[in-house]
């Protein structure tokens, strides 16, 4: 994703600038008026995509776009209301996987489900369809609701005819499907919450994501597993709707710094990396106290437009515990 530039200048009348203020309001990520956003365009395209599951070196489990190029979480899908997509899905692990998506309009034949026998079997291929749609008035003139969303997709069948095996191991990715208009991100970035995992990396080991002052960055939050957990933000906020922002100053959805989030639950938002707060090393994490503690928590690294992050030394992660 492209990056904004940093040479950009706050439009300030000569009154605004409060005199005590020690940073100066472009250090602490405010809001750009000179720059338009960028928007997702009207969707119709038929997009065609190649994915695999394969087995990692760890034992973990994957989805990827080439062999040998698996990750957790899989790789991002993202549509504009409207849009088709046909995932040319191969199996290249030695146990029958699949493709089950959230939120999305697809065929019995696309469930992803050994129940309507839309799984893989071992070196087996098949294609997945999924379709989006623009919301609109029905002929009964009830209003239908449209695609756009943060979703995601997952395996339902390794280990159980649920992918409970699938899914503890890393089967699992993120969606986005934009409506026209919607607001694009400079960066997009996936958190998972599984188990007491977060995208099945050793716990107080991150994952950490990199910004600088005021860049646009995008997040999804997803949750699998057993158990319920909430998501936290330091230093940023978001709305909880559909697109994790405001659309205005009437906007009745309310602002939010921590949500709570259960099994197979998806959400996403926006914010502008530092606004208000400037650059730092900003915690997210799991709120549920045993939880952080047993290290659900990743950093959101802001760095101030030189690179630099104000009080933060890096260092390695943890060993992980014993289990
Ligand atoms: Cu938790």
């Amino acid at each position: 994703m492209d990056r904004r530039g940093f040479n950009r200048r706050v439009l300030l009348g000569g009154a605004a600038v409060a005199t005590s203020l020690s940073l100066a309001p472009e250090s602490l990520g405010a809001a750009d008026a000179a720059e338009p956003v960028k928007t997702a365009p009207a969707g119709g395209e038929v997009k065609r995509i190649k994915l695999y599951a394969e087995k990692l070196a760890d034992g973990q489990m994957g989805y990827g776009h080439e062999k040998g190029k698996a990750s957790i979480p899989g790789p991002l899908i993202e549509l504009n209301e409207g849009d088709t997509i046909h995932i040319e899905f191969e199996n290249a692990m030695d146990v029958p996987v699949s493709l089950h998506v959230h939120g999305l309009d697809y065929e019995i034949t696309s469930d992803g489900t050994k129940q309507n026998k839309s799984d893989v079997e071992p070196g087996g291929t098949r294609t997945y369809t999924w379709r989006t749609h623009a919301p609109g008035r029905r002929k009964d003139g009830t209003w239908r609701a449209g695609s756009a969303g943060y979703w995601h997709y997952h395996d339902h069948v390794v280990g159980t005819e649920h992918g409970t095996g699938g899914i503890r191991k890393g089967l699992y990715g993120p969606v986005i499907v934009r409506r026209k208009g919607d607001i694009l991100p400079d960066a997009t970035h996936t958190i998972v919450f599984n188990d007491m995992l977060i995208n099945n990396k050793p716990a107080h080991s991150g994952p950490n994501f990199e910004a600088t002052v005021g860049d646009r960055v995008e997040f999804v939050v997803i949750t699998h597993g057993e158990y319920y957990h909430t998501f936290h933000m330091h230093g940023h906020r978001w709305a909880d709707n559909r697109t994790g922002m405001l659309t205005g100053p009437d906007d009745p959805s309310q602002v939010l710094d921590n949500k709570i989030t259960g099994p197979a639950d998806s959400f996403g938002f926006q914010v502008i990396a530092g606004e208000g707060v400037g650059a730092g090393a900003w915690m997210y994490h799991c709120h549920v106290q045993s939880h952080s503690d047993m290290g659900m928590v990743g950093l959101f690294l802001v760095k101030k437009a030189d690179g630099t992050i104000p009080g933060y030394e890096p260092h390695e992660p943890h060993e992980p515990h014993e289990h």
